[in-house]
Order: C-alpha cells, then sequence, then structure tokens
C-alpha cells in the first residue's frame, strides 16, 4: 500500500483519535481512552476557538519572576509583585491587540484579563540597561504581539493544592508554556521531573526562561546558560530553547518579547501543541491496542472449531445412521421379499434418532413446513448425549484464545466475549441444524422400484412352479390322471420355474445388495456434507461472525490509532 506522503492535518489526525478512543472503549484501558477523549474534546474546542489567538503561559516556581515578568512583557503593572510568598494565587490574562478572545478565556477559565491594544504606547521596549551575551534583536522595533493571549500562572510548587492543580490544568490547555527559572533554582527537581520531562513531546511549544539575570557576572551567566543547556539536552529537551531576561533591568525582555511575537505571528503554537498531544493519546492508544501482528481467523482454526461442533452436534452418529439406515431400506426394497420381509421389523437407524422427518412431497420438493424450525423439535440425539455442551465450549474457547493470542489483555477478553456472546443458544440451534438438514434419504434410488417389481415377479414365478408341483402331487395321491408333462432343458417346467425363481431371487437379491452398499456410502457421504454444511452455517452465525466483527473492530481501532500518530 502507498505510504501517505504529507503528514496527516490536526483535523484529521483528531477524527482519527476520536475513531480509535470509540472503537477501544471496553477493550483498551479506560484511562488511554479517557485521555484521548478528553484530547479531542480539547481539541474540538481550542480549534472552534479563535485561531488568531496564542496563548502562552508563564509558569515557574515561586519568586522565579513571573508577575515581574509578565508586567514587563506587557508594560504594565497588572500582575501583583510581592514579597510574600506564595504571590500569585490565580491566573491573569493579558489580550494583545483589538481580537477579542472572551470566549478562549471562557473556556481557559481566566477570570482576571486586560484586553492590551496593540499600538498601546507603554508596550514599547524598555532601554536595555545591560549588554546581554547573547544573539538578541535589543534595539529593535516593537514587533507586534497582537493575537497574544498571555498568562501569568500561580507557582507550580506551592504549600497552596490549589495552585498546584490551578497551574496543572493549564499547563494541559495553553498553547505554549514559558517556564520562568532563576539562577538559585533553575535545576529544581520538581520543575524538571513533574513538568519539563514528562511534555518532552511538546518541546516544540516551551521554552526555559532564565531570569534574575542582573543578579549574575557576566562569567557566571554564561556558566548558568551553559549548564541549564547540558541539563535540558540530558533530560531529551534539546529542541527546548532557553532565553535569559531580567524582568527587573528589561535585559533580554526584548528578545522574548520577538520570539513570542514570531509564535504569535506564525499562528501555529495551537496546532502544534495539539497534534502533539494527539500523538501522545494515540500512542498510547495504539500501545494498548497491538501487541503482536493483525489479529486473524485463520481457515485452519474456523475449519477446526465446524468440526469439533459437529462432533459435538453428533455429526458422525447421524452419518452412520444414514448408512445403516440407506442399507437397511435398500436391503428392503430390493431383497428376496420372503427375507426382506422379515427385514420390517428391524428398527430404522434414523427413525429411532428422530431424524426422518423430512419427506419428499408432491413434485420432488421437500415440504417446507418439515423445515420449518419451530416443528422441529429436539431430535432424540440427547438420548445419546446429544450436543454436548462442554465440547462445544470447549471448541469456542480455543478458537477465541486462537486468535486473540497476540491482543493485549482487554481485547482479547472482547474477542473472547465475542466468541462466546451466544454460547447458551448454540447446542439446541446446532441440534436443530442436525435435525433440519435434508439427509436426502429419499433420492437416487429409483433402481429400488425396478428391482422390487423384478423381485416380486421371480417370487410369483417361483410360487407358480411350487403350486404346480404342488398341483401335480395332490393329481398323484389322489390317482387322478397327471398334468401333462413339460421339459425344459430335459427338467420338468415346475421345477425350473420354483428352483430357478428362488435361485435368481435371491441372486438379485445379493447383486442388488452390492449396489446398496454403495449407494448408502454416496449417501453417507453427502449426508456428511449436507450436515457439516448446517453446522457450518450455525457455527459462522453464532461463533465466527461475531470473532470477526470484533477482529474488525480491533484492526480499525488499530489503524486509526496509527493514523493519529502518523
Ligand atoms: N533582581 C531581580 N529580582 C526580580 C526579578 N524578577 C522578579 N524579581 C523579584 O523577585 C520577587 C518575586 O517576583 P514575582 O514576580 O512576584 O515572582 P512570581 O514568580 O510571580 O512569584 P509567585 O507569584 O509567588 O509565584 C519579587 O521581589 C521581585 O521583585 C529580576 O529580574 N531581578
Ligand atoms: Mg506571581
Amino acid at each position: 500500500m502507498a505510504r501517505a506522503v504529507s503528514a496527516p492535518s490536526l483535523p484529521e489526525r483528531t477524527r482519527s483519535l476520536a475513531e480509535a478512543a470509540d472503537l477501544s472503549r471496553g477493550r483498551a484501558p479506560d484511562p488511554a481512552v479517557d485521555e484521548a477523549e478528553r484530547v479531542v474534546a480539547q481539541a474540538d474546542h481550542r480549534l472552534a476557538f479563535s485561531g488568531e489567538s496564542t496563548v502562552v503561559a508563564l509558569g515557574g516556581a515561586t519568586g522565579s519572576g513571573k508577575s515581574s515578568l509578565f508586567n514587563a512583557l506587557t508594560g504594565t503593572e497588572l500582575s501583583t509583585v510581592g514579597m510574600r510568598r506564595p504571590t500569585t494565587s490565580s491566573t491573569t490574562a493579558a489580550v494583545f491587540g483589538t481580537e477579542p478572545a472572551g470566549d478562549l478565556l471562557n473556556w481557559l477559565e481566566v477570570r482576571t484579563r486586560h484586553q492590551l491594544s496593540g499600538d498601546d504606547p507603554s508596550l514599547a521596549l524598555p532601554a536595555p540597561k545591560r549588554r546581554l551575551a547573547l544573539p538578541g534583536r535589543a534595539g529593535a522595533p516593537a514587533p507586534s504581539l497582537d493575537g497574544l493571549v498571555l498568562l501569568d500562572l500561580p507557582d507550580h510548587d506551592s504549600t497552596e493544592a490549589a495552585h498546584r492543580l490551578e497551574v496543572d490544568r493549564m499547563v494541559q490547555l495553553v498553547d505554549a508554556v514559558a517556564w520562568v527559572v532563576d539562577p538559585q533554582k533553575y535545576a529544581d527537581a520538581a520543575l524538571h521531573e513533574n513538568y519539563l520531562i514528562p511534555m518532552a513531546r511538546h518541546a516544540g511549544v516551551m521554552m526555559v526562561v532564565l531570569n534574575q539575570i542582573d543578579r549574575l557576572s557576566e562569567h557566571e551567566l554564561e556558566r548558568c546558560l551553559a549548564d541549564l543547556r547540558r541539563l535540558l539536552d540530558a533530560e531529551g529537551l534539546a529542541a527546548v530553547e532557553i532565553h535569559a531576561t531580567s524582568a527587573r533591568t528589561g535585559a533580554g525582555v526584548g528578545e522574548l518579547r520577538a520570539r513570542l511575537a514570531e509564535l504569535v505571528t506564525a499562528k501555529a503554537a495551537a496546532a502544534e501543541r495539539l497534534t502533539a498531544d494527539v500523538r501522545a493519546a494515540a500512542d498510547d492508544l495504539a500501545a494498548a491496542t497491538a501487541a503482536g501482528p493483525e489479529a486473524e481467523l485463520a481457515d485452519t482454526d474456523r475449519k477446526r472449531l465446524i468440526a469439533s461442533l459437529a462432533e459435538a452436534a453428533r455429526v458422525p452418529a447421524v452419518v452412520d445412521a444414514v448408512d445403516s439406515a440407506w442399507r437397511q431400506r435398500g436391503a428392503r426394497a430390493t431383497g428376496w421379499p420372503v427375507v426382506a420381509w422379515i427385514g420390517r421389523f428391524r428398527p430404522d437407524p434414523l427413525r429411532r434418532l428422530h431424524l426422518d422427518r423430512l419427506r419428499k412431497g408432491v413434485g420432488g420438493a421437500i415440504e417446507r413446513k418439515e423445515l420449518d424450525p419451530s416443528r422441529v423439535g429436539r431430535t432424540s440425539l440427547p438420548a445419546a448425549s446429544g450436543v454436548q455442551s462442554a465440547r462445544v465450549e470447549t471448541a469456542v474457547r480455543e478458537i477465541t484464545r486462537n486468535s486473540a493470542e497476540a491482543m493485549p489483555r482487554g481485547w482479547a477478553m472482547a474477542v473472547g466475549d465475542a466468541g462466546r456472546s451466544h454460547l447458551a443458544d448454540l447446542p439446541d440451534r446446532l441440534d436443530r441444524a442436525v435435525a433440519t438438514t435434508n439427509l436426502e434419504m429419499d433420492e437416487r434410488h429409483r433402481w429400488w422400484s425396478l428391482v422390487r417389481v423384478v423381485q416380486w415377479l421371480v417370487l410369483l414365478t417361483a410360487v407358480a412352479g411350487l403350486l404346480w408341483l404342488g398341483v401335480s402331487f395332490l393329481l398323484l395321491y389322489l390317482q387322478m390322471p397327471p398334468l401333462p408333462e413339460v421339459l425344459w432343458w430335459g427338467v420338468p417346467a415346475p421345477t425350473v420355474l420354483a428352483i430357478g425363481g428362488v435361485l435368481a431371487g435371491v441372486l438379485l437379491a445379493i447383486v442388488s445388495r452390492l449396489g446398496v452398499v454403495v449407494g448408502a456410502r454416496r449417501a453417507a457421504r453427502r449426508a456428511r456434507r449436507a450436515l457439516y454444511s448446517s453446522i457450518a452455517q450455525v457455527a459462522n452465525e453464532l461463533v465466527l461472525e461475531p470473532i470477526d466483527t470484533e477482529l474488525d473492530r480491533h484492526r480499525a481501532a488499530r489503524e486509526a490509532a496509527l493514523r493519529a500518530s502518523a
């Protein structure tokens, strides 16, 4: 299959993730499905709101200078900078430009908002008080931040649990995060282990801002930046960019603002963030969906199930009964009538199993009323232990186990449940399938009738010969004139008729017997085929199709998850 050349768009990924989550519900672990659904909802909401806005949050430990930097970037004193730690307890938003971001902020549940129009003179760059050893854009005209929604968050390492919850909530929703650190605490484990490292997939929409650089000498700053870089690289966060600022002096703030302006102008942060979210959730779902190769019902498994069900439904016994019933009926029809007549008293093997119900109606058609399942009772097979439920259960369990072998547990269980979904009905349906199968006992033995006519003619001949002989003996006994003597081949005709008739009848019976045996074997094979096809129908409907449906669902879930994470 040709691979798609271009990567799927975010809406395409989101749709695929929604599909994967929907299909995986009840099969993959709930947390993975819940997370996928949460991400889908988040993407839908975020994309429904202004695509023109980019939401950037300032996060970090208490006292790192988030609020100070927020004020420096906005050129305001909107956020409280305090001596008492922690200071900020709820998120404050600054909306740059004239585009209102009310819906977006409602969705983010940020209540403290300020609209800063783009041409606000207070946003002019504060003059840098010292030169930074960074590639800078100091002195450049203030870039437009129109469309930026800047958030000042509470501290993530707070003594206040509510602060941490608010940070976690916001970090999940915003488009980009600038982690503000200070020279003392930039290596703080709480930040790195709880946020930076787990969010490695979002490296493209995260940055670290080393603030308070006015407290460092140029040499110390260089060492500090190099150390921070090494640390991030070692954590797999090489893609995370580092900025250096002093909210107090304004150093580096211009560069940071320019970087934010780039982000806002590109309008790609929201999509990038959501794409990372969707891919992460899709990867989790994919991992919970497929461990091994694609699961499929092998043909050999299908055949084995049908064979096991046939065994359990006592098909071999029925086939044997067909064979002996055919022989018995054939012998009765074509045998020497005197002996055949005695055979009438032997019970018919099929009738004994109550399997002789299908008879030909007028014109050769099978009488439908006989096939009406509601009118067909159970065969008497149960008496001979009938459909053995235990064997049926074993056969079904085996096929579900085989087909779900390589699947993760939840999916394997779903396949098992699908296979067993009609287990209770199965013995009855198998029995009914056997009972309603046309065993074709009335077909292909027209020659029997011909032989029967000949047998009776031959018997009549023998009887005529015997009568003739009897009359001759009677006349002799009564000393009456004998019948005229007729000789055939030098033997008296009545003797020829009597002995020849008996011999011919027996001979015809023997020859016919061979034909009947061959016919019985064919009839048994035909019956076996017909019974197997009836059993296969039941197996398909009650076991194989439900399993196939679940396997199709699994395949679709896996493909959707892979499409979402591609
Ligand atoms: N020297 C220096 N001090 C700074 C700088 N930025 C902030 N401060 C000081 O650091 C302290 C904390 O600043 P805030 O802006 O309140 O810090 P915060 O990160 O918002 O703290 P919380 O709201 O408690 O999470 C204040 O006393 C600021 O004056 C800076 O760049 N240089
Ligand atoms: Mg603050």
